[in-house]
């Protein structure tokens, strides 16, 4: 066994540093293998602090230059320095300037952290630990600071020179061809907040004026010189989400400047440094030849999300890593509360919930389960995940149901009164709204400390001769690890009655749990709760809008379903209920053929063929309502013994059966809804290409050889969202035309990375067991590249996140590529390599065949020499 693996941080171990900073004056020359970094730093002994007391300072593959304290070199007796620390034995008592000098390689940067090249454009990548390959420093986000950067490049090289903050000089130094720049960002920051770019970018500019003083901040986004006319949508997102920032949270944007880098080589999705966010171009750049409707979504929702951190992150920081989720959960309910304002409300949230139970239900459901706030890790990096993001949101949408509008809005202001230019807790934001509120939260405040998803187990029992309605509700909550009992949780659950003409029923009095208009709020392992005086039985509908993340399981019929379906007011119970009904039906087809009774796959084929043409409805929500869950969801549920084999026959015979029976009346939608007019991205639009799409997928399952429908889709797109999901219905059903439409693609496309990343993804996920051989020859392609994450991401992350069969395949195949990769991959990347390890998170719920094989494969992984702290503690959390 290894014995260098990484030691746990906890929670209970915070305490602040000895000593506090005041100023970060950093001078930067750069050079592609060798950037001097010169770091005078501003200490001051804490008053708890003994004098004398050692100041301790964390590196990263650093290479210490030289160090002076006050302006005095230090000589090798007064400092102990490795690669990873720095210690000043006996700092002063009083406050001095320490000076540190690194040399670091940004071309030799492989993992993406700290300073490093992308095409050639130097960039920061700084959160959660990457300062510390930059400089020497107290890299925790509760040491709040304030910056200065000069950046110093040669100018050929780096004309462009960026860094946070406000720019205050610029100019050349004469007779070197070097120039340089100098930025002041006012605003104490952590330095995972840190960023400087330089290269040679083409810049958008434009402008906002703030809406609550008046201000104009200067809007700048910078991408490769080519790429100019892509960034009018990105551009657009953010005045809007500076907008709606002011309008809905009261935040108006306090720079002078606001700055987007576009990069390609990005670990993630985007990051928030304070007034110059560094994205992943996939976030910014977009043209409706290049761009899917779902890319735009993606882009408006990231830049939003990125910006509204610049209060919910930069202005109040976190206190420790263990709080991510108070900068993350609550940023994502930001950014979700804004695509909602921006889209339609519904459809977001079913993507939403969609979102939330494939990612984080199938992640509180396996080994890798934690809670929203964990109190011990390894490998920080790690923690970024939907349990902290998308469950953390969810958190924050329960606050605003159970509190109200004002109720929320008043906490949010007294959290951003109390806390701004502070890096705070869970705690903290939680007594805002208590204190705002004068209520109490201490038992609501277990969502942050219990993993697993809670189930409700609802029953219910009619009293004709009384006309009274009782539900029986409750909840428990599954073992994770190191969570064996939970305590019950406060649950809102917002709820409707509905009468037998469809319309939600009056009802007055009600006994057995505190319920505030439309919302149940669950406190009790069980709530017998009795509606009484009601005029007939309803039908309830439950958890409207999807009001908590738990699993709801009742005793409604097929027809209570069927007729929710049809007559729910609530557009998020409709869906829940056309869901529960396919679910039923997949569930029992994937136990066997035979299980599939014909007149339910009848019954459920009309619902859908309704649904489908039901004018009352945007074409977006009839899109979602078409759409069958996915094999992954299937097997979620099934949540033992699973077959992947087995659920996606069962899928396909009930979309096949399904698209027989609707066959005419899809025909006729597919033709009504074709698009004459010029692209537009906007949400109508983009509903009705969504609606049409699925139909043509249905179609195209029934569609004999002979038609060239797909095909002819294809070939007449004038957009990316048509011309991809026609070439994934040829090359995922391996029509004739398959061979014909991905040349064309790639003729097209070549040399447009992130289009070619969809050409990647199409081929990869195709359900055929010569997937893997595929997928192996197209490594050698001149469209991938094993340094590039999004290229990694597009081939072999979507293979094993979207590929349910062939990454499960019955000989293990899949299991031991996707080992052979994390391993190649640790060696570069570990922080990638670990993402796509996650792949392995439900291995336990196989059947014993496939189980065996995984867990083979991840034990080989666990064990293997030399493994980065980011894999190690993936492979061994998955093993437990
Ligand atoms: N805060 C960054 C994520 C950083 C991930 C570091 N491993 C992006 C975001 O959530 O906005
Ligand atoms: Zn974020």
């Amino acid at each position: 066994m290894r014995t260098d693996v990484a030691q746990p941080v906890r929670l209970e171990d915070y305490r602040p540093t000895a000593y506090a900073i005041g100023t970060v004056d950093l001078d930067i020359h750069l050079a592609p293998k060798a950037t001097r970094v010169t770091a005078r730093i501003a200490f001051s002994r804490r008053e708890e602090t003994a004098p004398g007391t050692p100041l301790e300072l964390a590196g990263d593959e650093l290479k210490l230059v030289g160090v002076s304290l006050n302006g005095a070199p230090l000589g090798e007796t007064d400092y102990e320095a490795d690669a990873e620390t720095l210690t000043i034995k006996t700092p002063p008592a009083e406050p001095f300037v320490l000076e540190i000098v690194t040399e670091i390689d940004p071309d030799a940067n492989s993992k993406l952290m700290g300073l490093y090249r992308s095409s050639g454009t130097y960039c920061t990548q700084c959160e959660a630990e990457g300062f510390r390959r930059i400089t020497y420093f107290y890299d925790r986000p509760d040491v709040l600071a304030v910056y200065t950067t000069r950046i110093e490049a040669e100018k050929a090289e780096a004309p462009v020179l960026l860094a946070n903050g406000n720019p205050v000089e610029a100019g050349d130094i004469e007779g070197t061809g070097r120039h340089y720049a100098i930025w002041h960002d006012p605003f104490p920051k952590p330095s995972y907040l840190f960023a400087m770019v330089a290269g040679d970018l083409a810049c958008v500019t434009d402008t906002y004026r703030t809406l609550i003083s008046g201000r104009d901040v200067e809007l700048r986004i910078y991408v490769e010189h080519g790429n100019e006319t892509r960034c009018d949508y990105a551009m657009d997102a953010l005045k809007r989400s500076m907008r709606w920032d002011e309008e809905v949270f009261g935040r108006e944007y306090d720079l002078d400047i606001f700055m987007i880098v576009a990069v390609s080589d990005f670990n993630m999705g985007a990051m928030e440094n304070k007034g110059l966010n560094v994205f992943n171009d996939k976030y910014v750049l977009a043209n409706p030849e290049t761009a899917t409707d779902q890319d735009y979504a993606g882009i408006e929702g990231v830049i939003a999300h990125e910006y509204f951190h610049n209060w919910t992150g930069d202005r109040i920081t976190c206190r420790d890593w263990f709080q991510l989720c108070l900068k993350e959960g609550l940023t994502v309910f930001r950014d979700q509360e804004f695509s909602s304002d921006m889209r339609s409300r519904a459809v977001k949230r079913i993507a939403d919930v969609r979102l939330l139970q494939s990612h984080q239900f199938s992640e509180d459901g396996g080994p890798l389960a934690h809670p929203v706030r964990p109190t011990v890790y390894r490998q920080i990096n790690n923690f970024y995940t939907a349990t902290v993001y998308e469950k953390g949101a969810e958190i924050v949408r329960m606050i605003k149901t159970l509190l109200g509008d004002d109720g929320f809005r008043a906490g949010m202001d007294l959290y951003f009164e109390r806390h701004d230019g502070e890096a705070a807790t869970i705690e903290d934001f939680i007594k805002s709204f208590e204190d705002a509120n004068k209520t109490d939260l201490t038992q609501f405040a277990r969502w942050y400390a219990q993993a697993g998803t809670p189930s409700l187990k609802v029953s219910e029992t009619w009293d004709e001769a009384a006309k009274s309605l009782r539900i029986d509700i409750e909840q428990s909550c599954q073992p994770t690890p190191g969570q064996a009992i939970k305590e019950p949780f406060t649950i809102p659950v917002r709820f409707g009655l509905i009468g037998p003409n469809g319309a939600d029923m009056e009802w007055s009095a009600v006994t057995g749990a505190d319920v505030r208009d439309d919302v149940i709020v669950l406190s009790e392992p069980n709530h017998a709760i009795t509606f009484d005086g009601l005029s007939s039985r309803p039908v309830t509908s439950l958890l409207r809008g999807f009001s908590a993340p738990v699993r709801l399981t009742d005793d409604k019929d097929r027809e209570a379903l069927v007729f929710l379906a049809r007559h729910d007011s609530d557009p998020f119970n409709r869906w829940q209920a056309v869901q529960s009904l396919a679910m039923q039906l997949l569930k029992r087809g994937a136990k066997g053929p035979g299980n599939l009774a014909a007149d339910e796959i009848q019954e459920f084929a009309a619902l859908l063929g309704e649904a489908a043409s039901d004018d009352g409805f945007e074409p977006a929500l009839r899109a979602q309502l078409l759409q069958l869950p996915a094999e992954s969801d299937i097997a979620r549920e099934i949540g033992t013994d699973v077959d992947p084999d087995a659920i996606a026959s069962a899928r396909k015979a009930v979309q096949v059966a399904v698209a027989g029976h609707c066959a005419e009346g899809f025909a006729i939608l597919y033709e009504a809804l074709a698009d004459t007019g010029a692209y537009s991205p906007d949400a109508d639009a983009a509903g009705r290409r969504a609606l049409r799409l699925t139909v043509l997928e249905y179609l195209a399952c029934i569609d004999g050889e002979a038609s060239a429908r797909t095909l002819d889709h294809y070939k007449a797109s004038d957009n990316m969202t048509d011309r991809l999901t026609a070439l994934r219905l040829l090359v995922h059903r391996a029509d004739s035309g398959t061979q014909e439409a991905l040349e064309d693609f790639e003729t097209r496309f070549a040399g447009e990375a992130l289009v070619m990343d969809k050409w990647l993804t199409v081929q990869a996920t195709a359900p055929f067991p010569e997937t893997l051989a595929r997928i192996r020859t197209l490594t050698s392609h001149s469209a991938f590249s094993f340094t590039n994450p999004n290229r990694i991401r597009a081939l072999i992350g979507a293979f094993a996140a979207g590929n349910q069969t062939q990454f499960n395949r019955a000989d293990g195949a899949g299991f031991n590529f996707m080992a052979d990769t994390v391993l190649t991959l640790d060696k570069r990347n570990p922080q990638v390599a670990a993402r796509l390890l996650s792949a392995f998170r439900s291995w336990r719920a196989l059947e014993p065949g496939r189980r065996a094989l995984a867990e083979a494969a991840l034990r080989r992984v666990a064990e293997a020499e030399g493994l980065s702290s980011d894999v190690q503690d993936i492979a061994t959390r998955s093993l437990q």
